[in-house]
């Protein structure tokens, strides 16, 4: 496992080190041993993921100021935590794939050679946790047992983690049963990268604002990460785990692990559909998830399998079967209203961490889009009074990546079939982006290597909260361009390769919510409305509509899609489905690009498809 050893004597009392009776697995005691005596913590606790354990770390965390605990009349059980100002976001340009060969890492991804990293690593992991606890966080991604599901074991000296992977994960002595005494687990090692020297005050966020790295050995799947408290960089299971090593394990094995949301799709006679759909971030996955149909499609319902990753195997009937690796959403708060998502709102009732947003004089929480107007009063995510002229002047009280941290069961759309080991049958991928012109409302994919196409090719246009100029379209293949863990060329075989691993494969579609008009104003409604094109693609997969040919796929006639209770008419329809050939010149330029980068690795079926595209749209 760990390459690591020292050769110095243990510093952690032996009394600290013993693991609880319940803990028979001697390869993950052994290796506990080895991180305490590279890191040195003061204590170790082995967590049993409790609520007892889950309410002393909440209590002492606020005790520590690194949590504020919110009102109780306004919000039970719930905490404010504000991070540090360089600790705010994932880390792209910290982040690492240290495979052997720096061709299996690929053109989008930064590499590093293995032993040059664990060099690295262990010079930073070397007693950074002196005067901390080292806590043992046992976890399962997906239903506990589950044939799809995967276990981790995050050591971390940040209690934040440990709460948050509480929520994010099926966290706790369960996974001791599952592993038995030799099961296989893939190892996550974190630390805010900030030892406390004796009788030194902590900060209320500790992190290392000079060294931060989130590292990935595809190979040996390990996962280290050094100097940051905050979301991905810290809950390994998420993006680390659950994406970047999953990725790579889905490819050695025939499996996909991606970055998409399972819904399901109830007809008004209980025909049920499930769809996985792929976005980039600022698309609005999570609102898509916890959908609420318009008022007109009286009997249609969404229910929500998960928001942001899935991982998909064939199952023995011939589908793809989908889980949600996780148990928790980790979203994005700013934005999230009673209008956008009613779901989610509800969900954030109780029981939350929220992390950067602002805090309410009544112990309540707000941020930017949660109410129309902001209160007179509030203080940011940096602690700083703020009024609305300082929003006006641009100063946001939360910050744009500000998250909420909270169990799936709680929402009010969740799916029951979401803790089902065997997954659900997906009947459709959905790939979308944010493009104000060239990709219509909706396309159905003529073939798999069709829909692979799309789906590598995919852009989105950045937004205030991303990096880079607004409005600037970044491709941004499978949205899995910061995840996939290995070569993006390979990533697209495997994709191609997977349509033959099952006997009924999803039909492929592409949705853009995002369309703009001449004045820069959005022509389709979206949010609700969506259900509109959602109930054209299910009826597509059980073959109960029809569809034309077009240049950009199989597309649907106004006339085909459910406008009971829309006064959205056949004009503004024709503007949402339209295909401008200019646009789609420089658009076929931007797929030349992204190919040319991507190099010799890219499969030729590709190539070819990008010929009959171009064929299509000069025909
Ligand atoms: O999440 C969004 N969806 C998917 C919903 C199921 N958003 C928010 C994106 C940021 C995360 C959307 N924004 C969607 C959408 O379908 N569409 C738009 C663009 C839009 C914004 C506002 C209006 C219409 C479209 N209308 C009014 O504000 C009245
Ligand atoms: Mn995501």
């Amino acid at each position: 496992m760990s390459r690591m050893t020292l050769a110095s004597p243990l510093r952690t009392s032996a009394a600290a080190l013993a693991a609880p009776a319940y803990v028979e697995h001697r390869r993950l005691i052994e290796w506990v041993r080895e991180i305490a005596a590279l890191t040195e913590p003061d204590r170790i606790v082995w967590c049993d993921g409790s609520d007892a354990e889950f309410d002393r770390l909440c209590a002492e965390m606020v005790a520590a100021g690194t949590l504020i605990r919110l009102a109780a009349d306004k919000r039970p059980r719930s905490f404010l935590a504000r991070s540090d100002p360089s600790d705010v976001a994932r880390m792209e340009e910290r982040t690492f794939i240290c495979s052997e060969s720096p061709d299996d890492a690929g053109p989008t991804n930064h590499w590093v050679a293995p032993a040059a990293m664990r060099n690295t690593l262990e010079g930073l992991f070397a007693r950074c946790m002196r005067g901390r606890t080292l806590y043992v966080v046992p976890f399962s991604m997906g239903p506990l047992g589950s044939p799809i599901a995967q276990i981790g074991v995050e050591v971390t000296d940040s209690p934040y983690v440990v709460v948050n992977m509480k929520l994010m994960t099926r966290m706790g002595r369960a996974v001791y049963d599952v592993l038995g005494s030799d099961g296989d687990f893939i190892p996550c090692i974190h630390s805010v990268g900030a030892p406390l020297t004796a009788g030194a005050r902590d900060v209320a966020w500790p992190c290392n604002r000079e060294h931060k790295y989130i590292v990935h050995f595809p190979e040996a799947r390990e996962i280290w990460s050094f100097g940051s408290g905050y979301g991905g960089n810290a809950l390994l299971g998420k993006k680390c785990l659950a994406l970047r090593i999953a990725s790579v394990m889905g490819r050695d094995e025939g499996w996909l692990a991606e970055h998409m949301l399972i819904l399901g799709a109830t007809s008004p006679v209980g025909e049920k559909t499930y769809i996985a759909a792929a976005f980039p971030s600022a698309c609005g996955k999570t609102n898509l998830a916890m959908l609420i149909p318009p008022p007109g499609m009286a009997g249609w319902k969404v229910s929500t399998i998960g928001e942001d990753i899935a991982w998909l195997k064939p199952g023995p009937d011939g589908y793809l079967h989908a889980i949600n690796p996780e148990a928790g959403y980790f979203g994005v708060a700013p934005g999230t209203s009673h209008e956008s998502n009613p779901n989610a709102m509800a969900t954030l009732r109780a029981n939350v961490i929220f992390t950067n947003v602002a805090l309410a004089d009544d112990g309540d929480v707000w941020w930017e889009g949660m109410t129309r107007t902001p209160p007179a009063h509030l203080v940011d995510w940096q602690g700083n009074d703020w009024t609305p002229a300082d929003g006006a002047a641009g100063r946001k009280a939360a910050h744009p990546n500000a998250r909420f941290t909270v169990a799936a069961t709680q929402c009010p759309s969740f799916d029951p079939a979401w803790d089902d080991p065997a997954g659900v049958p997906i009947s459709a991928f959905v790939f979308g982006g944010r493009r104000a012109d060239t990709m219509p409302l909706v396309t159905e994919a003529r073939s798999w290597a069709e829909g692979v196409y799309k789906a590598a090719t995919m852009g989105s246009e950045t937004t205030a909260a991303a990096v880079g100029a607004v409005g600037q379209v970044r491709r941004d293949p499978f949205a899995m361009l910061p995840f996939c863990g290995y070569h993006v060329g390979d990533y697209f075989r495997h994709w191609l390769a997977m349509e033959k691993k099952v006997a009924h494969p999803p039909r492929m579609f592409t949705v853009n919510w995002f369309r703009k008009d001449a004045q820069g104003r959005f022509v389709w409604p979206g949010f609700g409305e969506n259900m509109r094109v959602l109930r054209w693609i299910v009826e597509r997969c059980r073959g109960q509509t029809r569809a034309r040919d077009d240049a950009l796929g199989l597309v649907p006639a106004y006339a085909d899609l459910d406008w009971k209770g829309s006064a959205f008419d056949a004009d503004a329809f024709a503007a949402v489905m339209a295909h401008d050939p200019q646009q789609w010149a420089r658009e076929l330029a931007a797929h030349d690009e992204l190919f040319a980068k991507i190099g010799n690795r890219l499969p030729p079926e590709l190539r070819a498809e990008r010929e009959r595209l171009a064929a299509r749209l000069a025909a």
